[in-house]
């Protein structure tokens, strides 16, 4: 047991909050709060199990892409997203929590990922518009990450939003070929968009005044700008993307607003993203289905490389003896 010399805690806790406002990065041998612990793990685990589950909508369509070209570069894609899932729960597991213990508690509901992955992929524009869409809101909110206080989880997020970039001018670029092609490509273009611009704003998360972690996130550094903020950055680019591609978002009460230097838009559905969040999303079931499925397939490999390293570990002893 380590015996705590009196006030020695409370040294650690003023060393934390002095880098923590110095914008040193936390590390993780480095003494830390307990929550602030907790609230890396949850959110770092709710956005790996987003990277993987997040393989699911647009895996739907490699089979059935258009060209070879394309199928290429979806193929890049979807592994990219499983590299991302890989970054995180590395990053989770430097702050004592197994993948396992994550991957068990996505499986049996305990941890959420990102709602934006419960809406169904119905046609090839969909594509597009995951790239563009979601892939475009998923930067907006990850660019200010990299300087996340959590030096893993920040030096993770560099290369994830390099490969996210590349992942959003792909959508984009799909998608103004979709615009620019037959009536009927454009109008599959469209239709897109009209189904994934609401739940791309949802995936910002609550209001700020309804979102529970904020205040403390960004006190410690964790989150650099409220939901709203970004929420409100990621449409005041959209909007004139959405002008060069030649489609419309579907708000009508989208607008300019000289005064604030924004656009302003509608009211969002909030109990639409709570019933998502709740289970109650058009494909919830299916996602989870399909990732306790391919977890169970893949036991073997996870069997097989545990019987790797262990041999190797016993030829390394056997050498160094
Ligand atoms: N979906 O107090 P807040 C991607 C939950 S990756 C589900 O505001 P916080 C790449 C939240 O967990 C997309 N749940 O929470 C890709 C909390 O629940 P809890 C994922 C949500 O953490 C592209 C409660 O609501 N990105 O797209 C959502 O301060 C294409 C209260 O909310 C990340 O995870 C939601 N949308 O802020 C892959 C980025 N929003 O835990 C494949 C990192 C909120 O109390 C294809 N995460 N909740 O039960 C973050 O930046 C934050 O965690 C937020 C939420 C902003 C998501």
């Amino acid at each position: 047991m380590t015996t705590v010399l009196p006030g020695a805690q409370d040294a650690r806790e003023a060393g934390f909050e002095q880098a923590v406002a110095a914008d040193e990065r936390i590390e993780p041998r480095d003494w830390m709060p307990d929550a602030y612990r907790a609230t890396l793990v949850r959110q770092i685990a709710q956005h790996a199990h987003s990277e993987i589950i997040g393989m699911q909508p647009e895996a739907n369509w490699i089979t059935r892409a258009p060209s070879l070209r394309r199928k290429a570069i979806l193929i890049a894609k979807v592994q990219d997203e499983a590299g991302h899932g890989l970054y995180l729960y590395s990053a989770a597991e430097t702050l004592g929590t197994s993948r396992e213990e994550l991957l068990d508690k996505l499986h049996s509901g305990r941890q959420k990922y990102s709602s934006i992955f419960n809406y169904p992929t119905l046609t090839w524009a969909d594509v597009g518009a995951i790239g563009w869409l979601v892939d475009g809101a998923a930067i907006t909110n990850q660019v200010p990450l990299c300087r996340c206080s959590y030096g893993p989880y920040a030096r993770a997020m560099v290369r994830i939003c390099k490969e996210e970039s590349f992942h959003q001018r792909q959508g984009y670029e799909l998608l103004h070929a979709l615009s620019n092609g037959t009536e009927a490509q454009h109008a599959m273009a469209q239709d897109a968009v009209n189904r994934w611009w609401w739940p791309s704003l949802m995936m910002f998360g609550p209001p700020d005044d309804q979102s529970s972690h904020s205040a403390q996130s960004m006190a410690w550094k964790i989150k650099r700008h409220s939901n709203d903020e970004l929420r409100q950055r990621f449409v005041d680019i959209a909007v004139p993307q959405a002008e060069s591609l030649g489609l419309t978002l579907p708000d009508p009460q989208l607008r300019w607003n000289e005064e604030r230097g924004h656009y302003d838009f509608g009211p969002i559905d909030w109990t639409e993203f709570q019933q998502v969040l709740k289970g109650n999303g058009p494909c919830n079931e299916q996602r989870i289905t399909q990732r306790r499925r391919a977890h169970q397939e893949g036991a073997w490999v996870r069997e097989a490389a545990a019987a790797h390293a262990a041999k190797h570990s016993a030829r390394n002893t056997e050498a160094a003896a």
